[in-house]
């Protein structure tokens, strides 16, 4: 689609909170509609160090899908990419369990030398996002260490061994998040959620352990978002009963709980003022502590990634902020440390 959309919102900021494909597709709808006026705040917890290059897959998911670089299939890496690296790293008998791509090792190659040479996360992330012609800010929600660890029955795992290379396939007993304790969230997160201009806070549907977890599981963040005087709304990822993306739905089942967006919204409690739930679960949702608005939230292709951030955009200006969210429980903490 071209051009701006037709819904015209008021004024103001939105931080939406995301991890990588299923969040970055929203993050996209939501760029359409609100451009400059739109921070992602990005889990850094999936990062880790490969041949000796620092690897930011849910950044770089972010960016590559807000630059229109993205591949619509696999939903990671960029969508022209080749693969003559990876080949010849084969061939010289090489670590290839983890994919990297021709022209995506350029983002990994450049990551680390400016890292290297002593600067942020944040200061390289918003110079890739301008250079990529990306209007929104892209922001990591740490500048220090944050590893997600899976303790799983064949041991502890770092996340992308996990994920890529045992293809989520050991079973879930805890997650936990290396370095969460003094992990300090960036300035400009904290302006981005300090800001007078401050119109709504959105949880992306992204895996809420895996993804959104982390990045509540920085000191400070879940209490920004308890004190926030803004809506927040949370998209759920749950879709006709079942966890549409990736590995949520056996993560659930590990962890012992259902996926239900009862669930979802117990996750998140004491945190949102609203959900909005796939309109296929809008029928036996029943009552969820908060306000719910049904919408489709299948998202695939532009247009109902634009459509879905029109109603979670509209949803959360038809509400208030419920002073019984401060006064609720506590959501279940994310076991982190300091290891
Ligand atoms: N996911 C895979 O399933 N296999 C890969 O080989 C792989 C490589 C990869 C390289 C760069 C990058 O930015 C992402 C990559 N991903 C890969 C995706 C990534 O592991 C996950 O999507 C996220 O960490 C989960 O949000």
């Amino acid at each position: 689609m071209n051009g701006r959309s037709q819904y015209l919102p008021g004024q103001g900021r939105v931080v939406a909170l995301c991890g990588g494909v299923g969040g970055a597709k929203l993050a996209v709808g939501l760029q359409h509609v609100l451009g400059e006026r739109l921070s992602v705040v990005v889990n850094v917890a999936d990062d880790f160090e490969h041949l000796g290059l620092h690897i930011s897959p849910d950044l770089d998911t972010v960016l590559y899908t807000l630059a229109g670089l993205s591949d619509p299939v696999r939903g990671w890496g960029r969508f022209d990419e080749t693969w003559n690296f990876m080949e010849a790293l084969k061939q010289i008998g090489g670590e290839t369990w983890f994919l990297l791509g021709d022209r995506d090792m350029a983002m990994h190659i450049e990551r680390t030398r400016r890292r290297v040479s002593g600067e942020s996360l944040t200061i390289i992330t918003s110079d890739f996002a301008h250079r990529l012609g990306i209007s929104s800010a892209v922001l990591p929600v740490t500048n220090d260490r944050l590893s997600t660890i899976v303790d799983t029955t064949e041991g502890e795992l770092e996340f992308q061994r996990y994920f890529v290379e045992r293809r989520c396939e050991p079973l879930v007993k805890q997650i936990r998040f290396s370095g969460a304790q003094s992990a300090r969230l960036s300035e400009e997160v904290l302006a981005s959620l300090d800001g007078d201009d401050l119109r709504l806070i959105i949880l992306c549907p992204s895996n809420p352990y895996l993804s959104i977890d982390p990045i509540l599981a920085v000191p400070g963040m879940a209490e920004k978002l308890r004190a926030a005087c803004v809506p927040v709304v949370a998209i759920s990822p749950i879709i006709g009963g079942q966890a549409i993306k990736g590995p949520t739905r056996k993560i659930m089942d590990e962890l012992g709980v259902e996926p239900s967006n009862a669930e979802i919204s117990r996750h998140y409690a004491g945190l949102l003022d609203g959900l909005v739930i796939d309109t296929a679960d809008a029928a036996g949702a029943g009552h969820l502590g908060v306000d719910v608005q049904a919408a489709p939230t299948l998202m695939t292709d532009m247009q109902s990634k634009i459509t879905l951030a029109e109603h979670a955009l509209a949803f959360g200006e038809s509400l208030r902020v419920t002073p019984e969210r401060r006064g609720r429980p506590l959501r279940r903490e994310a076991h982190h440390d300091d290891t």
